[in-house]
């Protein structure tokens, strides 16, 4: 039986023989990535599993989100990682060296492997033809301890590209076509699999924005086949050792197919405050911006600096526009240096980051009150960029750059730039990125005053009654839940501190209402939890007394994140039920002990008199981690029993 792409790396690591779309397979895990807001937690977590030694063929440990330092955090977290690193037999990529998609792309990705990643863009390594995934920190520190990664065996869309891009059209427009047509939550459970004559002509790194945003579909991951173009960029990597063909074979089937004309698109950008929220530029043109930023895992490339570099050359920005650029590793950065386009970026005015996530996380260059950010970024969500009266757009690093010169959202097909390849060699050097330890037994973790032990959640009770203490519209996301930013991320390691920041955009004070209700119930509608794979919007609700989530619908990782943490999570049978809960009301909730995923749980509204029929979005074998109120519980409680 022919296979496409995902079929064949799937199922050359699925380890329990489970090859439907919709039944859990457990994959074994190749490699995995951190960075450090999530990482800290998740070598934490590897550490309470009483792991020596990283099992993976490859891990590695990167710094490029919380970089800013103002005060001791980061610093003890950045120090944390790095003993951490060296002691289990991890990588570390220090800070400066780049963002860890984009390190992780040009310098381990491999066609075929599996690689898990604490942080959602993971799937960038896609363009390598990996089946790459974001995954929460504690199944991270899971697949580094040589167990495997359960997910929902995927449905695998077959996108076909055609035709070819025109010029001032960007390989960012072609993902902005698939939000518009399938939105933030129409890629649950799906895979998307780019196939056709227009793959090869797109480079690795428009491949990789591609996949990296496609995160943003709510997607398990994306994948490009590697082909002859994937051989070039391995070869210029000094890694053509690493490349195979890899492919669908002829006549591989799919469930469902989407055909992009690339010779159709025109630039595009995501408006406030969603990704799917496309608009074309031609609807915008003219409409005044104030800032504009280019950088972050999904526009930072070689070929895309040089594209805005080209664009801004011999230009001076707009009076009413700030820019700021920030190149997504440090080989890139050296290469613009060398030859000149960093030059060309200060000349036009731009301010020059760091080659971190940077603005992409709020760790600074917040827009100003009621300003038009336009980013390269792949999230636009409410409150992310720190100013909430902001509107934030996604485009393209051609449309960034000619915007940042006209002060208005500007077409970049009007322009005359070079349209190349840009395949030139980069610079390659791997010198800030550290070996572990040959000695580790010598190896002392250094742990400062930010690195607090974890909170431990109790066993789930055979009944409990709570209060709804929020009640929440559709696409939640992990950034309503837990904030991100330059002020709350330092507590990344810190739950107790960090727990204070939850819901802050939505509902302040949050964390006293569970603190006076002992804890209580979340309730929201379709798609809770998107956006990013930080453990924290469960790990911080778990500590504040969540005891489930009743929600029309839940994103991918989140669901795992709430599995993971203890904290049950229900969809409503009947979805007009939502409509009758309200904040305040008391549930309760009964007969846990004899709980069956297979059976509707029935929960009853006490303040309104009313039964709810909630379908368990957990299997069988989730059982034991949720009665012993999350995974970390139920791997002592099974290390305490081989005692
Ligand atoms: C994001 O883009 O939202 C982040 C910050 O990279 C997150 C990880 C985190 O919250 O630390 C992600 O994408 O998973
Ligand atoms: Fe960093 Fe932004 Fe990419 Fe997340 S989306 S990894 S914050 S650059």
């Amino acid at each position: 039986m022919p296979k496409n792409l995902t079929q064949k790396i799937l199922d050359a690591h699925v380890l329990n023989d489970v090859h439907t779309p919709g039944q859990p397979a457990d994959l074994k895990i190749d490699q995995t990535l951190t960075q450090d807001a999530t990482g800290t937690m998740a070598y934490i977590q590897l550490e309470a599993m009483g792991v020596d030694q990283v099992k993976t063929e490859l891990s590695v440990s990167y710094v490029d989100h919380n970089t800013l330092q103002s005060g001791f955090m980061n610093a003890d977290d950045h120090a944390y990682l790095q003993s951490v690193a060296a002691k289990h037999g991890v990588l570390f990529s220090r800070p400066g060296n780049g963002i860890c998609h984009q390190v992780h792309l040009e310098r381990f990705a491999r066609p075929g492997k599996t690689l898990i990643g604490s942080d959602s863009h993971t799937p960038t390594a896609g363009a390598m033809a990996s089946i790459a995934m974001g995954a929460g920190g504690l199944d991270v520190a899971k697949a580094m301890a040589g167990l495997p990664y359960t997910i929902p065996y995927p449905q695998v869309v077959e996108v076909r590209l055609e035709g070819k891009l025109p010029h001032g059209v960007s390989a960012k427009d072609i993902i902005l076509e698939l939000l518009r047509r399938r939105s933030v939550k129409g890629g649950v459970g799906k895979v998307f699999e780019y196939t056709g004559p227009g793959v090869k002509e797109l480079s690795v790194y428009q491949r990789a924005t591609i996949t990296n945003m496609g995160a943003e579909l709510g997607a398990t991951t994306s994948i490009f086949p590697s082909d002859e173009r994937t051989r070039e960029f391995l070869a210029s990597q000094n890694r053509e050792d690493d490349w195979m063909e890899l492919g669908a074979d002829d006549g591989a089937v799919y469930n469902d197919l989407e055909v992009i004309d690339l010779s159709t698109l025109a630039p595009a950008a995501a408006c406030p405050n969603s990704p799917d929220a496309v608009k074309s530029i031609t609807e915008l043109a003219g409409q005044k911006v104030d800032q504009v930023a280019i950088g972050s895992c999904t526009n930072s490339g070689f070929e895309d600096m040089m594209k805005a570099a080209a664009i801004l050359e011999g230009h001076t920005i707009a009076d009413n526009v700030s820019l700021v650029v920030s190149p997504g590793s440090r080989q890139v950065l050296m290469k613009l240096m060398d030859n000149g386009a960093l030059a060309s970026f200060v000349k036009a005015g731009a301010r020059i980051l760091e080659c971190t996530c940077g603005p992409c996380i709020g760790m600074g260059q917040s827009p100003k009150s009621e300003g038009v950010s336009l980013r390269t970024f792949n999230r636009n969500f409410y409150g992310r960029s720190g100013t909430l009266s902001a509107g934030v757009y996604l485009v393209s690093p051609e449309t960034a750059a000619a915007s940042a010169i006209a002060g208005v959202f500007a077409d970049p097909r009007d322009l005359d730039y070079p349209d190349t390849d840009f395949e030139e060699h980069p610079f390659i050097d791997d010198s800030l990125i550290l070996a572990p330890s040959d000695h580790p037994e010598d190896v002392e973790i250094i742990r400062g005053p930010n690195i607090r032990p974890l909170p431990i959640n109790e066993e789930l009770p055979d009944s409990f009654e709570k209060k709804v203490v929020i009640k929440l519209g559709d696409n939640i996301t992990t950034d309503h839940i837990a904030p991100a930013g330059a002020e709350v991320l330092p507590y990344r390691s810190n739950i107790e501190k960090l727990s204070t920041f939850v819901f802050r955009n939505n509902k302040e004070g949050f964390d006293k209402v569970c603190k006076e209700n002992g804890g209580g119930i979340i309730v929201a509608g379709d798609n809770y939890g998107q956006g990013s794979s930080r453990e924290h919007a469960a790990l911080a609700p778990m500590y504040l007394g969540i005891k489930a989530v009743m929600a029309k619908s839940f994103a991918r990782i989140h669901l795992a994140n709430l599995i993971n943490f203890g904290i049950l999570p229900l969809t409503f049978r009947n979805p007009e039920d939502f409509d009758t809960i309200d904040e305040f009301d008391t549930l309760v909730f009964e007969n846990l002990d004899a709980l069956d995923p297979e059976q509707p749980l029935l929960v009853k509204n006490a303040t309104k008199g009313y039964v709810y029929e909630m379908d368990c979005q957990f299997t069988e074998g989730d059982l034991p981690t949720l009665h012993a109120g999350g995974t970390l519980n139920r791997i002592r409680k099974m290390q305490s029993e081989n005692e």
